[in-house]
């Protein structure tokens, strides 16, 4: 029922106008299809991306051919079959888009084969809540060119009374922050993300959140919060961050974003420091943690031996969980596994340059995130939003 039986890799569009992987697994009674989505602010220890046709050529004559015969309820065995086929950490021989692609459509497939939803062929029984919609209102950064310096600007529905109500209260947000911007002049095109990228300054950007915020919170009848994930990795250069008109070292970048949380209420930091900055993560923790998320995303990579790093040193209380930047499924779940066990929170990210591939929620909800960040809006950011109000019908019917 779950042998599989063919496996196809092709070359498809992602929402940047790139070439991207997508996989499609066959078993005896069941059919998966994933694609691999890309980044563009990507942090060094990803797992590498290799060029969609040399990938896709290599990966036909090689590994394809192992995999035919495996089991796809196995899936530890399947994955570990990529990586024994791959031998290298960052599986830069095959490339991490062939194997994420493969990897999640594999799962897929043997969801299929079992006739059930993946969600709930990972999460089973335990799997009883969708997480809250962590969207992107408005953005800069290596997103969008002449916009903030702050990558993205996010809001989460908190007081939300379930995910659809969410989904429409980031979309609110969304649209909120537009009427604002156009009646002041400030009209503005969107970032990669499908959020408004104005050519404001990150303070004026906060206003207008905030505002926008208030005012559909108001009209909605429950709480939305905000977040940030400055993508500082970006700004780090020579020692200092650097912006357009200030320059701050570590330790003023770690009181500017502790200033930051505390003015406009910040309930979510996304890579407040550089890519390295461990002990910076801690000291903004420590003064932060108790009422913020501080999340690590290029910090961790998705990769259980920085998330263990973090632990030790008490860098964050949450990580930014993408599969692609480590590549396969089962080194996905342990990551979340190992973040779970030790307190931390976890949330579900798309990349900037997206699919339709609507994995992501279910992965979100099999595994308990507490957050799937995934845009307001947008073709390839919807099928994911959608598919998680499709989750939750389930869920609870
Ligand atoms: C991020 C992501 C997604 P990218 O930094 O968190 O928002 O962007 O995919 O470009 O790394
Ligand atoms: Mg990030």
């Amino acid at each position: 029922m779950t042998t599989i039986e063919a496996v196809r890799l092709r070359r498809i569009l992602d929402s940047r106008g790139d070439a991207t992987v997508e996989a499609d697994v066959w078993t005896t009674s069941g059919f998966g299809r994933a694609a691999a989505p890309s980044g563009a602010s990507t942090g060094t220890y990803e797992a590498k991306v290799r060029p969609v046709d040399e990938a896709i050529r290599d990966a036909e004559q090689g590994l394809v051919p192992e995999l035919l015969g495996l089991d796809a309820a196995d899936q530890a065995g399947f994955d570990r079959a990529i990586r024994d086929h791959d031998g290298t950490p960052d599986l830069s021989k095959i490339g991490a888009n062939v194997a994420v692609a493969l990897s999640l459509a594999n799962a897929k497939a043997a969801a299929a084969a079992y006739d059930q939803e993946l969600f709930r062929y990972l999460g089973g029984c335990f799997a009883s809540e969708t997480p809250f919609p962590l969207g992107n209102v408005i953005g800069g950064g290596a997103h969008a060119v002449n916009a903030t310096e702050i990558q993205e600007f996010l809001v989460v529905p908190t007081g939300a009374p379930g995910a659809r109500e969410g989904v429409f209260a980031n979309a609110a947000v969304h649209a909120k922050v537009r009427e604002l911007l156009v009646g002041t002049n400030r009209g503005a095109g969107k970032g990669d993300e499908g959020a408004w990228a104005p050519a404001i300054d990150d303070l004026e950007a906060f206003e207008v959140l905030q505002q926008a915020v208030g005012m559909v919170s108001d009209d909605l009848g429950f709480s939305i919060g905000i977040g940030i994930d400055v993508a500082a990795n970006a700004h780090w250069k020579d020692g200092r961050y650097r912006y357009r008109t200030a320059e701050r070292s570590p330790e003023e970048q770690v009181a500017y974003i502790a200033e930051l949380v505390e003015r406009f209420g910040l309930i979510y930091v996304e890579d407040p420091l550089h890519e390295e900055d461990f002990e910076g993560f801690a000291d903004l923790s420590e003064v932060v943690a108790d009422r913020c998320l501080v999340c690590g995303d290029d910090l961790f990579v998705t990769n259980p031996e920085r998330i263990t790093r973090g632990i030790e040193l008490g860098s964050a209380n949450c990580v930014l969980i993408k599969p692609n930047q480590i590549g396969t499924l089962t080194d996905t779940y342990e990551a979340i596994q190992l973040a779970h066990t030790h307190g931390l929170d976890t949330v579900m990210s798309h990349r900037s340059g997206e699919t339709t591939d609507t994995t992501i929620a279910h992965l979100a909800t099999a595994f308990g995130c507490i957050f799937l960040k995934s845009g307001a809006v947008g073709g390839e950011r919807i099928a994911k939003l959608n598919e998680l109000i499709r989750i939750e019908e389930q869920l609870y019917t």
